[in-house]
């Protein structure tokens, strides 16, 4: 472990790599707050060396999950150009654009909650996946602004992030019914639309979200419902306006199955010698542009073809890494 770290950094990113801390905008805050903690207690005494243990803080966090692009947009949103003359300048640029950074989603998110709610009627039914607050802001608009909405949650397995889904809608006075991921297409008959959030949306429009997302698009499709994301603009992924992918997140093969449970597998008798039971848990999916009816961001609403104007004017070309400094 680095020792110039403070406390605060290593908590936040085993928050992260755990699921403590969870969702795409949640992980960004948190990273960003982690890096003001970091600059108040740091023991730096010039601003180079304040600003190499921030690119270590930032190196520890980035290196927590993959897939989600908003915690390295935090990273690069705090750590842009950190000219100062001083350690307390320095200390107080950080902790100003930590704050920032958090007041902007806040209201990233309100915006984006209105205008995704103009697409919800009064009396729809809409279907979500995982747990997003992006796509929850829609729904708690729609509500704000009178219309009846109920949904359709899917559990989402491995982690069940739908119970928590369910627990907000619920408090938003929405009727839920929770159903488990392989019933989505029997109940599509009765979804007006789908209301998803984004890890990460690719510059050609795919949507980088939670694995079962993809399958959850094509069947909504083919039934007839609106896919929607909703995704503040920390979820455009710059790095692949150059071509680059979204790494997809594996996770632990025990999120999927138990010692006790692969024993009871694996306790059969084979005519031959058998490799162990192979368990594949990836954590998101890529949703291919022509299967999502719109991007609902802050900045208005995109057909997902050119989301990459609004990535191109919001990062340029030169996207800064500064967790590899
Ligand atoms: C969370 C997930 C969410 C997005 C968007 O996955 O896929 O749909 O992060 O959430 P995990 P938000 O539970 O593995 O982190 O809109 O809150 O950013």
């Amino acid at each position: 472990a680095d020792e110039r770290l403070v406390e605060a950094v290593g908590e936040t990113a085993n928050d992260i790599a755990r699921m403590e801390t969870r969702g795409a905008v949640a992980i960004a805050t948190a990273a960003a707050d982690a890096l003001a903690t970091q600059a108040i207690e740091s023991e730096a005494d010039s601003p180079a060396g304040l600003r190499d243990e921030l690119a270590a803080a930032a190196r520890r966090l980035h290196d927590t999950r993959p897939t989600a692009v908003s915690l390295a947009n935090a990273l690069r949103y705090v750590l842009r150009d950190l000219d100062a003359d001083s350690v307390a300048e320095l200390e107080a640029t950080v902790v100003d654009r930590a704050t920032t950074f958090h007041t902007d989603v806040e209201a990233a998110q309100s915006q984006l909650g209105e205008i995704g709610a103009n697409r919800l009627q009064d009396g729809d039914t809409v279907m979500t996946h995982c747990h997003s607050t992006d796509a929850l802001a829609c729904v708690e608009a729609a509500v704000a602004d009178g219309k009846e909405i109920s949904a359709i949650v899917k559990e989402t397995r491995p982690r069940n992030q739908g119970h928590i889904a369910a627990r907000e809608l619920r408090a938003m006075s929405v009727p839920v019914t929770l159903i488990v991921d392989s019933a989505a297409r029997r109940h599509l008959p009765d979804v007006d639309h789908v209301v998803v959030g984004a890890d990460s949306i690719a510059a050609d429009g795919s949507v980088i979200n939670k694995v079962g997302t993809s399958g959850l698009a094509v069947l909504a499709r083919e039934q007839g419902s609106q896919i929607m994301v909703a995704a503040a603009t920390i979820k455009l992924h710059p790095d692949t306006l150059t071509g680059s992918t979204v790494e997809i997140e594996q996770r632990a093969e025990t999120e999927v199955l138990g010692p006790d449970e692969r024993a009871a597998i694996e306790d059969v008798q084979t005519p031959g010698d058998m490799p162990p039971l192979a368990v594949d848990n990836p954590a998101f999916d890529v949703t291919p542009p022509r299967y999502v009816d719109a991007i609902v961001t802050e900045r208005g609403q995109f057909p997902p073809e050119s989301i990459v104007t609004l990535m191109r004017e919001l990062f340029g070309e030169s996207v800064e890494r500064p967790w590899e400094s």
